[in-house]
C-alpha cells in the first residue's frame, strides 16, 4: 500500500468536530509540489540562483543577509541522523503477506495470520550487525530480517535474524556482546569484522554464546543474497485465540529462492569489488520483476508442553527447538515487489520495535525479549529524534490511531479541541475505553500467574552451552564443517593474545574434539585430548546442504567474450537464461561491442576490469578460435575462469573454449581427453558442475538441463581446488 493511502487512512480521532476534516490537509505528509518545477526555499520562497553566493561584487565577501546559502548548508550541516548502535547497514523492501489459509484460526486471533483473503503490506529491513552505515555487505555477520507487518488491528514487527539462536541469553548482557563485537574503542578498529580479540576474549568467557557462534563460523554468516537466506523470529512467542488460551510458537522464513551462501574468500573480494553487493541484490531483482518470495512457517508447542524439552528451555533464546521434535508449518507466504522510493525516508528512519505486536500475538518472559522490549522504543527517541516517530509515513499503522499523547519533538499532527485527556467529557469522552469485556477487538495481556522470588539469576534449565553447538557440528555436510573450521582458523589466527585462543579450542572441544583439533592446528594451539561430549545428534534441517534444485531466478550469469567470440551458442544461452529469470552480462576486454564469428557485433554488457567472478553465480566461456586465443592471452580473462572454479561455480564451456579450461590449469579436463579441434564431450556433459557443450554443436534441451542443474545446485564442492592458483 503507498504511503498516501496509508496516511489517508490516519483518521481524525472519534467525536472530534466535523471542522476538523478541513484541517486534514495540513496533516498530509510533507511532499515536494511536482506541478511547478521551480526551486524555492523551504519557507516556498522562490529562488533565483543556487549557484552563486550573494557577494558584494563578483569578488567581494559573502553576505549575511543571504537566507538561501544560509538555509541551504544549514540543511546539508544537518542531514545525517545518529546511525543504528547495531544493525546501521540495512536496505528494505515493500511488499506484502498473505496466509494460505486458515490453518491457524485455532490458535490466534490474528486475522492477517488467518484469513487467506488479507493481504497484509509488509515493509522488509535486511541488515548486517556489526557495521556502521557505509561498511560493507558481505563481512561475515549475522543478518537482520525485520519484517513490519501494517495489519488491520495495527502493526506487528517480527525482528528476526538469519541465525534461529542468540549469542546471550539476558538481555542485560547485550551491551557487552556489543561493545565487544563492534570495533575496539582505543583505535575503532576493525570495522564489521568479528576477528578480534575483544570478540573472542568475551565469548570465550561468556560460554552460553557458543551455540551462536558455531552458526556465525558457518556458511550462514555469509548470505549470497538477502533472497536466499532464512529469517527467524528467535524468540519463542505465544498466539493467542479470542478467548485467551495461548500456544508457544517459533517463527521462521523461509527463502523459495534457496537457501545459499557465498565462501569467505569471496566474500572478502567482495567487500572490494562492490560493497553494495547484497544491496545490489535486492534493487535489481525487485526491478527485473524476480520478487524476493518467503515463507513464513510455525512450530506450535502446545502449552502443556511448556516443560516437555528435557535438553534446553523454550525461554532460553540460545536454544532451537529442532525440527525433528516439533516440524516447521507453512503458514503463509511474503513477497517482495517494491523498491522504496527514498532510502532515508523508509529504509533508514523505519523503527522496529519487539513490542509491536497485535491482539493474536504475546510475548513470552524471555528474558532475551524482555529486555529488547525496551531497548527497541527507547533508541528511536535518540535516533528519530523525539517520541513522535510513529508519524514518519514509513511507520505509521494503517489502522486508525486515537489517543491522547501529545507534543514532542516533530509532531507532525495538529490535535485538535480541548480534550487530551481520559476520562473527559470536553471531547465528547473520546477517544475511550470501552467496558471490560465489551472491546473484543483490544489488546489484552494474556493473564498470566506470576510467583516467585526478585533475584538475578538464571534458570538451571539455562545452564547447557554445548548440546545444541554439537547438534549444530555434527548436522553439518563435510564441505560445511571445512568451512566452519576454515572460519574458526581465519577468525582467531587474527586474535593477538594466546590465552584467548586456547581458551576457545577449550570450548570448541566440548563441542567436539575433531573440530577442536582440526581448529588448534592452524592458530597454533596443542591439540586438545578428546573428552566424550558428542551425543551423536543430528539435525538434517540445519544443513545447507541438498537445497532443491527448483529455480535459478535471480542468479548471475557472466560469459567472457572477445573478438571473434562464436555468437550462436551464447544467444541460445541468454534465451534459456532469461526464460528462467536468470541474467546473462557479456563481459568484454574493453566496452563497447566485439566482432562475432558469424560477422556481426555483441553488444559488450560491461568491461571485464570493471567486473570480477565474485560478482557472479557461473561463468560462460564462448567458443570461437580466435576469440578463445585473445582470452587466452589475457591474464586477467584467466583468472577469472580459474577464480569461479576454485569458489566452486557453474563453469559452462562452450566448443573451443575448452582450451581456455585447459590454459587456466584447470583439473576437471586434461588435455589428453581432447580430440584436437573438437571437444572429447559427445554433446554436452556436465562434471563437477562444469557443464561442456561441444564444437558446433547446438543449445538443445540436454545441454540446457545440465546448464539448469549446475546454476541451480549453486556451488559445487566436491571439486578438487586446493591446488588452483586464485
Ligand atoms: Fe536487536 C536492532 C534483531 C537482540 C537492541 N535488532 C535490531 C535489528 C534487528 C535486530 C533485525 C534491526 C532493525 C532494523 O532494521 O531497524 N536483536 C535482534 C534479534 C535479537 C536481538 C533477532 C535476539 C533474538 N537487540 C537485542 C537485544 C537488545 C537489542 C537483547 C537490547 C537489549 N536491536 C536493539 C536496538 C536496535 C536493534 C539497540 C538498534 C536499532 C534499533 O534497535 O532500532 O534497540
Amino acid at each position: 500500500m503507498a504511503v498516501e493511502e496509508r496516511s489517508a487512512q490516519q483518521t481524525v480521532p472519534a467525536g472530534t468536530a466535523p471542522a476538523a476534516d478541513a484541517k486534514q490537509e495540513q496533516l498530509a505528509p510533507y511532499r515536494m509540489d511536482k506541478t511547478d518545477t521551480r526551486l524555492t526555499t523551504d519557507q516556498g520562497i522562490p529562488v533565483d540562483d543556487t549557484d552563486n553566493s550573494l557577494k558584494a561584487g563578483p569578488r567581494g565577501p559573502s553576505l549575511l543577509e543571504d537566507f538561501h546559502l544560509r538555509e541551504k548548508i544549514m540543511r546539508f550541516d544537518h542531514e545525517r541522523i545518529p546511525e543504528r548502535v547495531v544493525h546501521a547497514r540495512g536496505s528494505g523492501a515493500h511488499g506484502y503477506f498473505q496466509p494460505y489459509g486458515d490453518g491457524l484460526a485455532p490458535y490466534t486471533a490474528a486475522r492477517f495470520l488467518t484469513d487467506p483473503d488479507v493481504r497484509t503490506p509488509v515493509f522488509v529491513r535486511f541488515s548486517t550487525v556489526q557495521g556502521s552505515r557505509g561498511s560493507t555487505d558481505t563481512p561475515r555477520d549475522v543478518r537482520g530480517f525485520a519484517t513490519k507487518f501494517y495489519t488491520e488491528e495495527g502493526n506487528f514487527d517480527l525482528v528476526g535474524n538469519n541465525m534461529p539462536v542468540f549469542f546471550i541469553q539476558d538481555g542485560i548482557k547485550f551491551p557487552d556482546l556489543v561493545h565487544a563485537v563492534k570495533p575496539e574503542p582505543h583505535h575503532e578498529m576493525p570495522q564489521a569484522s568479528s576477528a578480534h580479540d575483544t570478540f573472542w576474549d568475551f565469548v570465550s568467557l561468556q560460554p552460553e554464546t557458543m551455540h551462536h557462534v558455531i552458526w556465525l563460523m558457518s556458511d550462514r554468516a555469509l548470505p549470497r543474497s538477502f533472497r536466499t537466506m532464512q529469517g527467524f523470529g528467535v524468540h519463542t512467542f505465544r498466539l493467542v485465540d479470542a478467548e485467551g488460551r495461548s500456544t508457544f510458537v517459533k517463527f521462521h522464513w523461509t527463502p523459495l529462492a534457496g537457501v545459499h551462501s557465498l565462501i569467505f574468500d569471496e566474500a572478502q573480494k567482495i567487500s572490494g569489488k562492490d560493497p553494495d553487493f547484497n544491496r545490489r541484490d535486492l534493487w535489481e531483482s525487485i526491478e527485473a520483476g524476480v520478487y524476493p518470495e518467503y515463507e513464513l512457517g510455525v512450530q506450535l508447542i502446545p502449552e502443556q508442553d511448556e516443560f516437555a524439552f528435557a535438553d534446553f528451555d523454550l525461554l532460553d533464546a540460545t536454544k532451537i527447538v529442532p525440527e525433528e521434535l516439533v516440524p516447521v508449518s507453512p503458514v503463509g507466504r511474503m513477497v517482495l515487489d517494491r523498491n522504496p522510493d527514498n532510502f532515508f525516508a523508509e529504509t533508514e528512519q523505519v523503527a522496529f520495535c519487539v513490542g509491536n505486536v497485535v491482539p493474536g500475538i504475546d510475548f513470552t518472559d524471555d528474558p532475551l525479549l524482555q529486555a529488547r522490549l525496551f531497548s527497541y522504543l527507547d533508541t528511536q527517541l535518540t535516533r528519530l529524534g523525539g517520541p513522535n516517530f510513529a508519524q514518519i509515513p514509513i511507520n505509521r499503522p494503517v489502522a486508525p490511531v486515537r489517543h491522547h499523547q501529545q507534543d514532542g519533538f516533530h509532531q507532525d499532527d495538529i490535535p485538535l479541541g480541548q480534550a487530551n485527556y481520559h476520562p473527559n467529557s470536553t471531547g465528547g469522552g473520546c477517544p475511550f475505553v470501552p467496558g471490560a469485556g465489551t472491546f473484543p477487538e483490544a489488546f489484552t495481556h494474556r493473564p498470566e500467574l506470576v510467583d516467585g522470588h526478585k533475584m538475578r539469576k538464571r534458570a538451571e534449565t539455562f545452564a547447557d552451552h554445548y548440546s545444541q553447538a554439537t547438534l549444530f557440528w555434527n548436522s553439518m555436510s563435510a564441505w560445511e564443517r571445512e568451512h566452519i573450521v576454515a572460519a574458526y582458523r581465519f577468525e582467531l589466527g587474527k586474535v593477538a593474545y594466546p590465552h584467548i585462543r586456547e581458551r576457545v579450542v577449550a570450548h570448541l572441544n566440548r563441542i567436539d574434539n575433531t573440530l577442536a583439533t582440526a581448529v588448534a592446528a592452524g592458530i597454533g594451539v596443542a591439540a586438545p585430548e578428546a573428552v566424550s561430549v558428542n551425543h551423536g545428534g543430528s539435525s538434517p534441517a540445519l544443513s545447507q546442504a541438498g537445497q532443491p534444485l527448483a529455480t535459478i531466478a535471480g542468479r548471475r550469469v557472466a560469459v567472457l567474450a572477445a573478438d571473434g567470440v562464436a555468437a550462436a551458442g551464447i544467444a541460445g544461452l541468454k534465451e534459456f537464461l532469461e526464460a528462467n529469470d536468470a541474467v546473462l552480462d557479456v563481459l568484454g576486454l574493453v566496452d563497447g561491442v566485439v566482432r562475432t564469428a558469424e560477422g556481426g557485433t555483441l553488444p559488450v554488457t560491461r568491461a571485464m576490469v570493471t567486473a570480477a567472478s565474485v560478482l557472479y553465480d557461473a561463468v560462460v566461456v564462448p567458443d570461437g578460435d580466435e576469440a578463445v586465443s585473445q582470452l587466452i592471452g589475457d591474464g586477467l580473462a584467466l583468472q577469472f575462469v580459474a577464480e569461479a572454479y576454485k569458489h566452486a561455480k557453474p563453469l559452462i564451456v562452450l566448443g573451443l573454449g575448452d582450451r581456455m579450461v585447459e590454459a587456466a590449469r584447470l583439473p576437471v579436463y586434461a588435455t589428453s581427453d581432447r580430440v584436437e579441434g573438437e571437444s572429447s564431450k559427445p554433446i554436452a556433459a556436465a562434471l563437477d558442475g562444469v557443464v561442456f557443450l561441444a564444437p558446433g554443436a547446438q543449445v538443445d534441451d540436454r545441454f540446457t538441463k545440465d546448464v539448469f542443474e549446475a546454476i541451480a545446485a549453486h556451488r559445487h564442492y566436491d571439486r578438487p581446488v586446493d591446488g588452483i592458483a586464485a
